[in-house]
């Protein structure tokens, strides 16, 4: 029995197209600026998110990093969601490494934060009791707020509060794709508007590597040498551009079906006696389900029965489990999960 992987859209494969493009792939030195396939890639990323130029990073990580080495300095202060990824799960990164601390706002079910709520965050530039405000940071979709979508007027609000404050708005765009299927707009309303953007070319995009990270000439001038200095100047990394502009291309409409299979996972998990989730809060790829503790058991014992039972997710929170829909799972996978994860729920609520 073939295990059905729901931990992450990471894990996806590049796609045969891929795979011949990066073989093809004319490659040069980018730290020398001189790798053609790489400067295809950054330059289509920008046009695509209304945007004047692109870096290509190793990883969101690296660029969400790159993005706070540019624009805070030490003493300085970040404002982000208390459920953002930069703040749980890169390590501390971006305070650490910046020597900026970080103000933690609010993040709505969908992973929202309010223009009031980071107006009441930012700092008086004029005290000098205080840490300078000097980045906003936004994340679109939301990971840990069940890949819940800010609108392009969310968005406007916050970076109008945000620059009256004299601060930059980083956008942490890791699934903005997903974000602009989702709405039906072009991802370009979604990101314009910020003063940074990154999103992932190895998540649902389905490459094997890579992030970019876009913003003005500006902005990607004092990125560059900041990703020189955390060892991100990748040479002929043109092998792994290529797979990316494959994907600008062929990988973006087709999350329409990874949503569409979210929402029926998320329908069939709530009619699961011992599981909650509301199916009309799903609106990408990402499912976060919550396990009741007496009737089911503890959600790290659920997730070692369920991956017996051939079916793999992530662990969210306390008692939150995580499925994300990707490439590799069709129609029927989430049948198939779904009338397993039924079976193990059972066998696990008759013997709690
Ligand atoms: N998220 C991963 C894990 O780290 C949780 C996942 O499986 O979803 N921003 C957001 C919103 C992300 O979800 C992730 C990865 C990153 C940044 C970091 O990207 P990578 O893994 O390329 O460093």
């Amino acid at each position: 029995m073939a295990a059905i992987d729901l931990r992450s859209d990471t894990i996806t494969h590049p796609t045969d197209e891929m795979r011949r493009a990066m073989a093809a792939a004319e490659v040069g030195d980018d730290v020398f600026g001189e790798d053609p396939t790489i400067n295809a890639l950054q330059e289509r990323a920008a046009e695509m998110l209304g945007q004047e130029a692109g870096l290509l990073t190793a990883s969101g990580t690296m660029s969400n990093l790159i993005a706070a080495l540019t624009w805070c300095s030490r003493g300085d202060e970040m404002v982000m969601g208390q459920e953002a990824h930069m703040f749980w799960n890169e390590s501390g990164g971006p305070t650490a490494l910046s020597g900026a601390q970080v103000r933690l706002v609010p993040n709505d079910a969908n992973g929202k934060i309010s223009a009031a709520d980071v107006q009441a965050a930012v700092r008086d530039a004029t005290n000098i009791h205080v840490p300078a405000t000097t980045l906003v940071c936004l994340e679109n979709t939301h990971n840990r707020c069940s890949g819940g979508v800010m609108t392009p007027q969310d968005t406007r609000e916050v970076v109008d509060v945000a620059h009256a404050a004299g601060a930059a708005v980083h956008l942490d765009g890791a699934r903005i794709f997903n974000a602009a299927v989702a709405l039906e707009v072009p991802a370009a309303e979604l990101t314009r508007d910020v003063d940074d953007v990154s999103f992932c070319l190895s998540k649902a995009l389905s490459c094997p590597v890579g992030s970019v990270l876009c913003g003005s000439q500006d902005f990607i001038t004092r990125a560059r040498k900041w990703r020189k200095m955390v060892g991100g100047g990748m040479r002929q990394a043109g092998v792994l551009a290529a797979a990316g502009v494959v994907a600008l291309d062929t990988m973006v409409e087709r999350l329409a079906d990874d949503h569409a299979n979210a929402r029926r996972l998320a329908a069939g998990l709530a009619n699961i006696d011992g599981l909650t989730v509301d199916p009309d809060s799903i609106h990408t790829n990402i499912v976060i389900f919550e396990v009741d503790r007496e009737k089911v058991g503890d959600a790290r014992q659920v997730i070692a029965a369920l991956r017996e039972d051939g079916v793999l997710v992530s662990h969210s929170r306390e008692q939150s489990l995580r499925m994300v829909t990707h490439r590799h799972v069709t129609s029927d996978d989430v049948e198939e999960a779904l009338s397993r994860v039924n079976a193990t729920i059972r066998r696990l609520a008759a013997s709690a």
